[in-house]
Order: C-alpha cells, then sequence, then structure tokens
C-alpha cells in the first residue's frame, strides 16, 4: 500500500498504547511488507532540485544583502535581518558543503558552547535551553545552537543559502567621491571545488551575485537603497579572512592588521566594538572573527559570545542601513 493510498483511507487504528508512531497516518503495528512509496521518475527528482536552485539563482542574481560565510556569526546576523526584514532579498554564500563554520563544537573536540552575557538573551530568543554560569552560560552541545540558529534562518522565506559556493572576488565600482577607494557592489562566486582547482584547470569562469541598487551602466541608481555585503568568513585560513583580505589587494589605501594572540577579555568586546560598517568601503559590513583580521584584534578562543553578538549589531547597522 502507497502512501498516497493510505492518505485516501481512514486512519489505521492503533492497537498498541505505548508506541508513538512517527507515520501517524500510516502507521504500522508489526508489519511494513506490504509498504511502498508513491513511484517516482528519477527524471522528475533532478527537475524537482534543478528548477528550484536555478529559479533561486535567478532571483536572488540581485540580492539586498550577500552574507559571506555561515558560521556562528553569519547565521545570527541572518536570523536578525531575516526577521526584520521579510521584505529584503537575503542570499548566504557558504563554502563548504556543511554551513555552521566552526561552531559544530564548543572548542577542540568538547561538546558544550561558552556564551557570555549577554548573548544568552539571543539564546532566549531561538528557546536554546543552557546552563547559567553567573556571567556566562553552558549550551550542552554546540551543535544544538548551529542547528537551531541554521534551521530558524532557512525557514524565512527571503533567505537563500548557497553552500559549496566560494566567494572567489568581489564586483567593485569607483567610489562616488572621486577618490581611489571603491565600492563593492556584489560578489563573485564559483563551486568551491572549481575555485580550490583554479591552478590545475584551465580557466572555469565565475558567477555573479550582484547588489541591489545599481543601474544597467553600474552607476548608482540613487532612488533606491543600495544593497550590502556582510562579510563574516571567519579568521585567517584556506578562506577565512577573504573580504578583508581581497580589500587590501584591490585598494592601496586599505591594508588589514591581522589577528594577535588570544586574550579573551579583549578579543570579544573588541570584535563587538568594531563590527558592523568598515572605513571607507560603502556597502561592506563585517562581523565574527573576520572583525578580529580586520582591526587587529586578539582572537578569543572557545567563547562564542562575541559571534553572536557581533552578528547582532552588524545585522543592525544593516537594517538602520535600509530604513534611513
Ligand atoms: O567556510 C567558511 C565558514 O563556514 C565560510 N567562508 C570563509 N570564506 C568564504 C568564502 N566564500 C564563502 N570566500 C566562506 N564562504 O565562512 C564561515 C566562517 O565561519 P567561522 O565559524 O569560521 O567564523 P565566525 O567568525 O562566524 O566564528 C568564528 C568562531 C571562532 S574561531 C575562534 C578562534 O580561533 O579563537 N573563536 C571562535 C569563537
Amino acid at each position: 500500500m502507497s502512501y498516497t493510498q493510505v492518505q485516501s483511507q481512514t486512519k489505521i487504528s492503533v492497537k498498541s498504547q505505548d508506541v508513538k508512531h512517527a507515520l501517524s497516518d500510516i502507521v504500522k503495528e508489526q508489519d511494513w511488507s506490504d509498504f511502498s512509496f508513491a513511484p517516482i521518475r528519477e527524471a522528475t527528482v533532478s527537475r524537482a532540485m534543478t528548477s528550484r536552485y536555478f529559479k533561486d539563482m535567478d532571483k536572488f542574481a540581485v540580492s539586498d544583502v550577500v552574507i559571506i560565510g555561515a558560521g556562528s556569526s553569519g547565521l545570527s546576523a541572518a536570523y536578525v535581518i531575516a526577521k526584520n526584514r521579510p521584505d529584503l532579498k537575503i542570499a548566504i554564500i557558504e563554502a563548504n558543503v556543511a554551513p555552521g563554520g566552526g561552531c559544530w563544537l564548543g572548542g577542540q573536540l568538547f561538546s558544550a558552547m561558552i556564551m557570555r552575557k549577554p548573548a544568552h538573551l539571543f539564546l532566549d530568543e531561538l528557546n536554546i535551553p543552557y546552563e547559567d554560569e553567573g556571567h556566562y552560560v553552558v549550551v550542552k552541545h554546540a551543535a544544538l545552537f548551529m542547528s537551531t540558529v541554521l534551521s530558524e534562518v532557512l525557514k524565512f522565506p527571503n533567505v537563500k543559502m548557497f553552500n559549496a559556493t566560494a566567494v572567489e572576488d568581489l564586483v567593485t565600482r569607483p567610489a562616488e567621491d572621486g577618490t581611489e577607494h571603491v565600492n563593492v557592489a556584489g560578489v563573485v562566486t564559483n563551486w568551491t571545488l572549481v575555485t580550490m582547482n583554479h591552478d590545475t584547470q584551465s580557466c572555469m569562469d565565475p558567477n555573479v551575485i550582484e547588489l541591489s541598487g545599481y543601474k544597467d551602466n553600474g552607476d548608482r541608481d540613487l532612488s533606491q537603497k543600495h544593497g550590502v555585503i556582510l562579510s563574516c568568513c571567519g579568521h585567517d585560513g584556506p578562506f577565512g579572512a577573504f573580504t578583508v583580505k581581497r580589500m587590501a589587494s584591490i585598494d592601496s589605501s586599505k591594508s588589514y592588521a591581522g589577528m594577535k594572540g588570544l586574550d579573551m577579555n579583549r578579543a570579544e568586546d573588541g570584535v563587538v566594538k568594531n563590527a558592523g560598517a568598515y572605513d571607507k568601503v560603502g556597502s561592506v559590513y563585517f562581523a565574527g572573527m573576520e572583525v578580529a583580521e580586520h582591526a587587529g584584534l586578539n582572537r578569543m578562543g572557545p567563547t562564542f559570545g562575541a559571534m553572536a553578538v557581533s552578528g547582532i549589531k552588524a545585522a543592525e547597522d544593516i537594517l538602520k542601513h535600509f530604513a534611513e
């Protein structure tokens, strides 16, 4: 009996009092031998995936907010922006297949995640339980935080995450003030596996996501707000700190200080204070550990409060930009 056949019947009665079945309408007590799904063509499965993906690529080819990096800071920011502005198109680009960045463990191989207050208020917002230890709280597993914030973000209809996709360059325009500075008008993307193999392949050109608010000739359309990039690429590594490094290589007026050694107290306060807009680069905001790279701050190690709070601060800056 297939699922559709079962649906058209009255509910199967359950004699067992103890067992709670997840498939409530087609519950089986003992014998699953006649179970089958309704038939499906392989091509139907392909079309169901690819048509949606390409529709999303079309829809998000011009986006209001592009978030680079789906770690704890990027997803915290995405949650706040998407919740407050369901009208904004928010594209999240994540180089890894698995989103979440470094937030599947608390530190080293340990499960528990430490968040210093007031980041616990964000946990309350997401209904994530924790142990209250006074000035800090402990979530029993970092994956509980990550999976919750990730699922909440993905539920927003105005958010699309493109994972296994790397931002490998920035789209730039001359700054309006006539100086040598640049405005960033979009991101250049490629499949991560391609980005990692440019040296071994003949050139495979990338794709682009443009920020909203530009005309066909690339000039700003002053009748509307321009879109923004929020870079949350984490600290330096194979992909990390991408945007600060690229800004410094494009624009001679930019340099990045580089992250300093570990100092939890200075690092967490500094990352929050320096998160948000980036001096003299229109359209780009930063949150998370990438802030430590451009501002020359300490790293904090396994305390995640500043990741959530810097994401929220950057999100609020972006909300102000769209509200003004
Ligand atoms: O894959 C990266 C990760 O998921 C992704 N990413 C980086 N560069 C990218 C690019 N294109 C697309 N060019 C890119 N995606 O960005 C994500 C960064 O997540 P993260 O968890 O590394 O950064 P975060 O700043 O959100 O959180 C940092 C957590 C850390 S590191 C640390 C320490 O080392 O002391 N302490 C904390 C709390």
